[in-house]
């Protein structure tokens, strides 16, 4: 099994999919370890996504993604980092394929719905950003099929 971190963003959860994307997480057979909803403040936004501080976009996002609550979630599955960027589609929603997430609630590169981890050792780090590995429960909500 591996670990990746996904968020619903602010956008998605102020627009009302969050119960529409926890649904499809379990029916592409991950299996929530832990979720919250939280706001972020804008330190723990600029901290989570401090890869990016040197980007030009770099104070829009973290201003966004600490702007409303957002829902973090540890999902455990096979190949989970590699299927759920599968699953959430292209950064930008103009470039994501249909059926992915993205291109069905992202409304611009910047208020794209959801995150992913880019990789398994990201996947555990990104997770323990948001939970303290004592409240990442060893069998969460299990996939609906398997
Ligand atoms: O991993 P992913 O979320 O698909 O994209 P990243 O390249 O890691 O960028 C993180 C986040 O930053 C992205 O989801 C939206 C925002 N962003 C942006 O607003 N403008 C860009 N040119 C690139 C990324
Ligand atoms: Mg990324």
């Amino acid at each position: 099994m591996e670990r990746t971190l996904a968020i619903i963003k602010p956008d998605a959860v102020a627009a009302g999919h969050a119960g529409k994307i926890l649904d499809r997480i379990l029916q592409e057979g991950f299996a929530v370890r832990a979720m919250k909803l939280v706001q972020l403040t804008p330190a723990q936004a600029e901290g989570f996504y401090a890869v990016h501080a040197e980007r030009p976009f770099f104070g829009e996002l973290t201003e966004f993604m600490s702007s409303a609550p957002c829902i973090p979630l540890v999902l455990e599955r096979d190949d989970a980092v590699a299927k759920w960027r599968e699953v959430i589609g292209a950064t930008n929603p103009a470039d994501a394929e249909e059926g992915t997430i993205r291109k069905q609630f992202a409304t611009s590169m910047g208020e794209n719905a959801v995150h992913g981890s880019d990789s398994a050792e990201n996947g555990v780090k990104e997770g323990r950003y948001f939970f303290p590995e004592s409240v990442i429960v060893a069998n969460g909500a299990d996939v609906i099929d398997a």
